[in-house]
């Protein structure tokens, strides 16, 4: 991981705000870290040893020459590696967006899941409380820990009812926090955030592979997008309008936790459709279940199921109320669930042309 050691140290004393960002390489972290270098803030993000030096999905290379970013080794799994972080760089603020984040995965490993996006909160809560306990700490909490949902729309006050591995992990986090908050007095606080997206979205996840999916097809270097439960509904956002109320949380003077949300809940079904639309594809669908499929206008098939893609147990609906964020934290999201998705399409038949021009591989969907 040659860049994490190419900087000089941080000098001691330092005028700006300091931050670490776990989960640097993802797409949170990437869109945080720009947002808090326009800030003014030292940023520090934490990056662990990989068997190949992979500076995530590139997400982070226009970041690298700015003398206020940093990166910094650690792991979540890893107490003595999050100390000496702590240590080092006595972060004014500390966002710890760094998961096993993708839902199917969790079952996969579960317990892995567990130490790392639940036990790991642990972690840095003790690495902070012992080393900087004046640090304010924000951690990602998620939709997914309402997963079989009790009411409709889901607010601070709805009960938790996970519904994977990963959410169950996400709600084990969020007491976790609560508890240190209210055991130790710490600035601590949770960013309950529904589903958010972007160019820069993981290709595992549902609206970045279908964006790929609508792109390839129509470019000629895929036939058929194969998916799995086209009924489930989500409320989508845009993630670069997420990381601005992540900030704006941990800016409150008393920690508190906050609901963020669009409040308009699609099927993937109709995210699908939006999506091979901007491509240039009208699908009609039939079927239903397993079965489900959907063919262009020119009677080509272009969507088929695959149970493989079905989930143990699924979230069925998700639709946020984030009024309690709009009142104290000035929340209102700026980019709408049309604009999101053309915005990833259009995004991907560029990467895919480029490919194409280069005479490279286009990149395709992960599973
Ligand atoms: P990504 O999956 O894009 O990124 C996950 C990050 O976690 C990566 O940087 C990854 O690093 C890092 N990570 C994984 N394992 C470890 C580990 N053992 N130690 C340190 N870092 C690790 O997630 P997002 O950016 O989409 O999400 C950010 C956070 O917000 C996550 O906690 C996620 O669970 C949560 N969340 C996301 C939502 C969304 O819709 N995007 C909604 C609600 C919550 P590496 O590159 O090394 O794998
Ligand atoms: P989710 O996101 O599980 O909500 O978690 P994902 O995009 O993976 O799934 C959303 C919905 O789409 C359905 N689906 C498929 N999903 C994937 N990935 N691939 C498919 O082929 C497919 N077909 C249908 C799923 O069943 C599901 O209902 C995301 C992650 O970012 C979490 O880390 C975060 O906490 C939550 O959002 C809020």
């Amino acid at each position: 991981m040659g860049r994490v050691e190419e900087k000089p140290a941080r000098p001691r004393v330092m005028a700006k705000k300091t931050a670490v960002i776990t989960g640097i390489t993802g797409q949170d972290g990437s869109y945080l870290a720009e947002l808090l270098l326009k800030k003014g803030y030292a940023v520090f993000g934490m990056v662990r040893r990989t068997s190949q030096v992979a500076i995530g999905r590139n997400l982070l290379s226009h970041l690298i020459e700015n003398q206020d970013f940093h990166m910094v080794s650690g792991d979540l799994s890893d107490q003595v590696s999050l100390e000496n972080v702590v240590k080092e760089v006595r972060p004014d603020e500390f966002y710890n967006l760094g998961a096993q984040s993708f839902v199917p995965e969790s079952w996969r490993s579960p317990t892995n899941t567990s130490d790392i996006t639940g036990l790991g909160v642990i972690r840095c809560l003790e690495a902070i409380r012992s080393y900087s306990p004046d640090c304010r700490f924000y951690q990602a909490g998620s939709s997914e820990q309402f997963g079989k949902v009790i009411e409709m729309p889901q607010d601070e006050d709805t009960p938790f009812y996970p519904r994977s591995p990963y959410g169950c992990a996400k709600v084990f986090a969020y007491f976790i926090t609560k508890n240190y908050r209210e055991s130790f007095g710490m600035h601590a606080c949770t960013g309950i955030l529904f589903n958010h997206e972007s160019p820069r979205r993981g290709i595992e996840f549902v609206t970045r592979k279908v964006s790929l999916s609508a792109a390839r097809i129509s470019l000629g270097v895929q036939e058929v997008m194969e998916i799995g439960n086209v009924e489930a509904k989500r409320d989508w956002g845009f993630a670069g309008d997420y990381v601005e109320m992540m900030w704006r949380m941990v800016q409150q003077d008393e920690p508190d936790d906050f609901v963020i949300s669009t409040g308009e809940t699609n099927s993937v079904r109709d995210m699908i459709n939006l999506a091979f639309n901007r491509a240039g594809m009208k699908l009609s669908w039939s079927g239903e279940g397993v079965d489900t499929v959907a063919h262009d206008s020119e009677g080509e098939l272009r969507v088929k199921t695959n149970p493989k893609y079905f989930r143990p147990a699924e979230v069925d609906v998700l639709v946020g109320d984030s009024s309690k964020a709009s009142r104290v934290l000035g929340w209102s999201p700026s980019t709408g669930f049309d604009e999101l998705i053309h915005m990833m399409v259009d995004s991907d038949i560029d990467i895919v042309q480029n490919s194409i021009k280069l005479g490279m591989d286009a990149p395709s969907p992960l599973d």
